[in-house]
């Protein structure tokens, strides 16, 4: 397993989780919990996976380009940023900070920068972003493992701006 730069971990760690104010709820629990019992197994965030990279997979060649993965991140993006109740100001703030973020991931998400992301990169980044969601390392990513990856991530987002 290689080791990666703080910088890269901290962007994986933001992955799926795009806008995830605590008043707000879990972005990530409302994106794959499919029965809709207010946590998400892994057996569900799995199935949710292949169902995006299929989504993601706009021309179906079976790979994502650069477009189509920032493509998909910036509809579900601007989905989460209509829902919210935060300033315009804030919105055009943090939908820059998202996007750029975005093309980053994908670079580092790229392993074997050819500019595809496979099945296997894409999985290999949802096993990490299921990892950093699961605060109590059980298997399940309930409300309460998600306010506190949510809150962690906040703590290491303004401590980053500073
Ligand atoms: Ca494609
Ligand atoms: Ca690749
Ligand atoms: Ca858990």
């Amino acid at each position: 397993m290689k080791i990666h730069l703080p910088l890269a971990v901290a962007l994986l760690g933001i992955a799926g989780t795009a806008v995830a104010a605590p008043h707000e709820g879990s972005a990530f629990i409302h994106d794959y919990d499919a029965d809709h019992d207010g946590q998400v197994t892994r057996a569900e965030f799995d199935a949710g996976r292949v169902a995006r990279f299929k989504a993601t997979d706009a021309n179906g060649d079976g790979w994502l380009s650069e477009e189509e993965y920032v493509g998909e991140y910036h509809a579900r993006l601007e989905q989460q940023l209509a829902a919210s109740d935060r300033s315009e100001d804030k919105k055009t703030e943090e939908r820059q900070r998202q996007m750029r973020q975005a093309h980053v991931r994908f670079g580092v998400l790229d392993k074997d920068k050819d500019g595809k992301m496979t099945q296997a990169e894409y999985d290999a980044s949802g096993a990490r972003a299921f990892a950093e969601q699961d605060n109590d390392k059980d298997g399940i990513v309930t409300a309460a493992d998600a306010a506190a990856t949510a809150a962690r991530q906040l703590a290491a987002r303004e401590k980053a701006d500073r």
